[in-house]
């Protein structure tokens, strides 16, 4: 059996290759990039790009093997019909979403600043998938799309580590997906929160999934394509 070295214990690869699926969640300029919304707020994005590199080195790997790349984009179209009123309500943020933020009116697709980083920008004919939520199956085409190509595998990765990646992760586990979260290509504002996020997903024998690095995904990678 082909293996990814990972916690708590190695991550079992499915036969058919073509059965595994990268997952890249919410890149998106506003949460990352200087200037924008989460900056605004008063978090610290040089946390958060500083994984694009780990990020890159995955999504160049597995569109070299011709494997599956998914993408996610938090956003809601602009009338925000699709966005609770206590979505846009909860805070104390002098900014909402739908106001005119740094890069455009918040969380709206379509905005510059709800574009994915152009470092990670999908290919034409890539898989992304628009979020209302936080977790990527709510409201949207996903498990469509994963099953008519018969993804049984996801390999996790994105921001941030314990608002979307964790609810997904967890929505995910629960649909029957088996999740490798990787460990230096996720990030959260908050360190302590991050590393919760790795504990609870591989604790009591991976209970939501398993946790590995880069370096040991593209190892796992090349030994199985
Ligand atoms: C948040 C996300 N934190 N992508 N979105 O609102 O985690």
């Amino acid at each position: 059996m082909t293996v990814i070295a990972a916690q708590p214990y190695d991550y079992p690869l499915p036969v058919d290759s073509r059965r595994i699926a990268l997952v890249i969640i919410d890149m998106q300029r506003d949460f990352l990039e200087p200037g924008g919304f989460g900056e605004a707020l008063g978090n610290d994005v040089s946390r958060l790009l500083a994984i694009v590199p780990a990020v890159k080195q995955l999504q160049d790997a597995f569109r070299a093997h011709g494997l599956m790349v998914i993408q996610t984009q938090e956003g809601h179209c602009p009338d925000l019909a699709d966005c609770p009123p206590s979505k846009r309500e909860r805070g104390q943020s002098n900014l909402k979403i739908g106001d005119q933020g740094p890069m455009g009116r918040i969380l709206v697709l379509g905005e510059p600043g709800n574009a994915i980083i152009p470092d990670l920008k999908p290919k034409p004919g890539e898989t992304v998938i628009a979020k209302p939520g936080k977790g990527a199956f709510y409201q949207t085409e996903l498990e469509e799309v994963l099953r008519s190509h018969a993804i049984s595998h996801l390999i996790v990765t994105g921001v941030t580590t314990e608002v979307c990646v964790q609810t997904t992760l967890r929505e995910a586990n629960d649909r029957g997906y088996e999740c490798l979260l990787v460990e230096d290509a996720t990030e959260s504002y908050f360190p302590e929160f991050k590393q919760a996020t790795l504990d609870m997903v591989r604790a009591q024998g991976g209970i939501v999934g398993w946790t590995a690095t880069t370096e040991q995904v593209l190892a796992g990678l090349k030994t199985f394509v």
